[in-house]
């Protein structure tokens, strides 16, 4: 392209009229995408819808998700109870018996526990998650007009849309979904004929799963390339908002584990269809031996685990970076040690791909090989401390604001360290030897990555909401559901680690045929009561949100909490693009709180004569 060239000229005329080439200028793109209600709503490519579809399908999702869980707990709470009012919903799921009485099908428990745990991983805790706030903040905090490439972020979400949709759908066939576990382990998941939801079931399953990938690496690579080639002039590395180094982190692990999910999932569809055997030997059925021989089920586990520990750490990293920001903003004070929290995360990272064999210390693997894992599994434990002290200590004698979001912050760091701490004792093969599949792993795995993670998100969306949707959510109802939130959450998991400890295994239907569990009867009921009533405190959400979107308070002010971030330098309602002029250069970190005597000094704000910038 020459000089002259038309594009270039324009191109030219706008640098030097904006004082800035923003690789994305509305007056190019702007009408296109505002043209109907279908690009602007359906087939955004604006980032910020982007990241409400994603929000809306999580919650859709989570309603979902948390409705299976408290089924299946009303199973275990009260295994006698008539069931046949659920029949409704689930149609033929549910058998009556001749008096009348109606049971939950054991296959259909399995299927229940299986789809909760995917929906609840990888559609709320990954994508809702990860897909919501990567999407909102990562432009917005780091003043880019657009993901590098809105397109492909489009895609992203429709890839997972259509990953859910499969999901969705496999809810519906006669055979049921999928019935083996979210780990989905051969030989029940290789063999369609292990159990009713190993036929169609598991091949949707493992469909919709790999449309999901297609839909976290589209988005990875999106946040990686805006981060690192489209922040505005000034915004180093050394001062984004953490925010953004727990996002591109988080992406990161996803490039480098989720593709090897994917290649993991082709040889169990291969098995399952080809006659393949990478993951089927010595399987005998009604005494007959199968004649696919030399695979192995193990390969399966270390392929699985190669994501699954940094999956959950892809959850889990996300809400660290919400926790910290916010955390921060309303304690009024800089993020305690903001150089160790970016080494942590980024130590955390690299640690949670060399230890997935935690996963597998039952599995037969060489005592010696497990070693390794147990020292490098107890390593997470240092960064993982770091990032604790550091949010205790910017608490700490801070100005602090006691909002929803503030809550949900405490409550968060709160989880961590319980979950963390019970992961110390997993870590060590010898316990995990003992609390391998009971309530323990299931105790230990909820409040850490399941609870917590859901704690960051809550904090993520209380904070964000006015930045969404222009209007604040209610606070009373905000700190209504925390409280029931927090309390349920220990009233639930908390019982789960003694009846675990006690050797009350995972997985079951029912346990009054053994006599060693009938102690545990009345905690069981316990449990399921207190999930009960956390279930409707979070409906107490979802009305609170979908109500204000419509009703709520208005933001009148642009930067309501007095924050340093980018994202509150846009207008209330910002269209595609962010800024409707320049984006403001960035002069200073994010964290300048009570410096010189002032509150806060936003990032675009110029030093001061003589004014030292901020070490962090
Ligand atoms: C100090 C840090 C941690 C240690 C030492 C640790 C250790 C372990 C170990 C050894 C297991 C396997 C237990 C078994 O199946 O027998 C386990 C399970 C699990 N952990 Fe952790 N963990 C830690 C933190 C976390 C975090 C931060 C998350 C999530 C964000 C997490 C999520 C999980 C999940 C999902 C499982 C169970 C998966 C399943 O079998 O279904 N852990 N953990
Ligand atoms: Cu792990």
């Amino acid at each position: 392209m020459s000089a002259n060239h038309p594009n270039n000229v324009e191109k030219d005329k706008l640098i030097q009229e904006l004082g800035y080439d923003d690789h994305f200028h509305e007056h190019h793109h702007g009408d296109k995408y505002q043209t109907n209600f279908l690009t602007t709503y359906i087939f955004s490519q604006d980032h910020k819808i982007i990241a409400r579809q994603f929000l809306i399908t999580g919650i859709f999702w989570a309603i979902i998700g948390a409705a299976m869980s408290i089924i299946f707990r009303l199973q275990l709470g009260f295994p006698d109870a008539d069931m046949a009012w659920l029949r409704p919903i689930l149609g033929h799921w549910i058998t009556i018996n001749d008096a009348g009485i109606g049971r939950l099908d054991p296959e259909f428990y399995y299927a229940l526990v299986t789809m909760h745990g995917t929906i609840i991983v990888f559609f709320v805790l990954t994508a809702g998650l990860s897909g919501t706030f990567s999407n909102l903040l990562i432009p917005l905090q780091i003043g880019a007009r657009d993901m590098a490439s809105p397109f492909l972020n489009m895609l992203s979400y429709w890839f997972f849309f259509m990953s859910s949709v499969v999901m969705f759908y496999s809810l519906f066939i006669s055979t049921g979904p999928f019935s083996g576990g979210w780990t989905a382990y051969p030989p029940l998941s290789a063999l369609p004929q292990a159990s009713i939801g190993s036929g169609a079931g598991m091949t949707l399953w493992t469909v919709s799963l790999v449309l999901f990938v297609v839909s976290v690496l589209l988005g990875g690579m999106n946040y990686i390339t805006t981060i690192l080639n489209l922040r505005t002039k000034g915004m180093s590395m050394w001062r984004m908002p953490l925010t953004i180094w727990a996002f591109l982190v988080t992406a990161i692990l996803g490039l480098l584990s989720f593709p090897v999910l994917a290649s993991g999932f082709f040889l169990l569809l291969f098995d399952r269809s080809l006659g393949t055997s990478f993951y089927l030997s010595d399987i005998f059925i009604n005494g007959q031996a199968l004649d696919r021989i030399g695979g192995s089920p193990i390969l399966y586990q270390h392929i699985f685990w190669f994501l699954g520990h940094p999956e959950v750490y892809i959850i889990i990293l996300p809400a660290m970076g919400i926790v910290s920001e916010v955390l921060s903003v309303h304690a009024r004070k800089p993020i305690f040690g903001y150089r160790a929290m970016v080494y942590s995360i980024l130590a955390i990272a690299f640690l949670s791909f060399i230890v997935w064999a935690h996963h597998m210390f039952m599995s037969g693997v060489n005592p010696f090989i497990s070693n390794f894992f147990v020292v490098f599994t107890l390593i997470i434990a240092v960064p993982s401390a770091v990032k604790v002290f550091n949010w205790i200590s910017t608490l700490y004698g801070g100005n602090i604001r006691l909002n929803t979001p503030m809550l949900f912050c405490i409550g968060f760091v709160s989880m961590f360290i319980s979950g963390g701490l019970t992961g110390i004792f997993l870590g060590n093969s010898a316990i995990d030897i003992q609390q391998h599949d009971t309530y323990f792993v299931v105790a230990h795995f909820h409040i850490v990555m399941g609870v917590a993670a859901f704690f960051g998100m809550f904090a993520g969306v209380y904070n964000w909401f006015p930045k969404m949707f222009g209007r604040f959510m209610n606070e009373t109802l905000g700190k209504i559901h925390f409280w029931i939130s927090m309390i349920g959450a220990y009233a639930v998991f908390g019982p789960m680690h003694y009846i675990g400890m006690a050797g009350v295994p995972r997985r079951y239907y029912r346990f009054d045929s053994f006599d060693a569990f009938k102690d545990f009867d009345d905690l069981n009921k316990f449990i399921t009561i207190a999930a009960i009533v956390t279930f409707f405190g979070q409906i107490l959400f979802v009305v609170n949100f979908f109500w204000s979107m419509y009703r709520g308070r208005k933001m009148t002010e642009q930067n309501p909490y007095g924050s340093n971030s980018l994202e509150w330098t846009t207008p209330i309602d910002a269209g595609h693009g962010n800024w409707p002029e320049k984006i403001p250069t960035v002069q200073r970190w994010a964290y300048d709180y009570g410096k010189d005597d002032k509150e806060f000094i936003q990032q675009h704000v110029p030093l001061q004569e003589g004014e030292e910038p901020s070490s962090h």
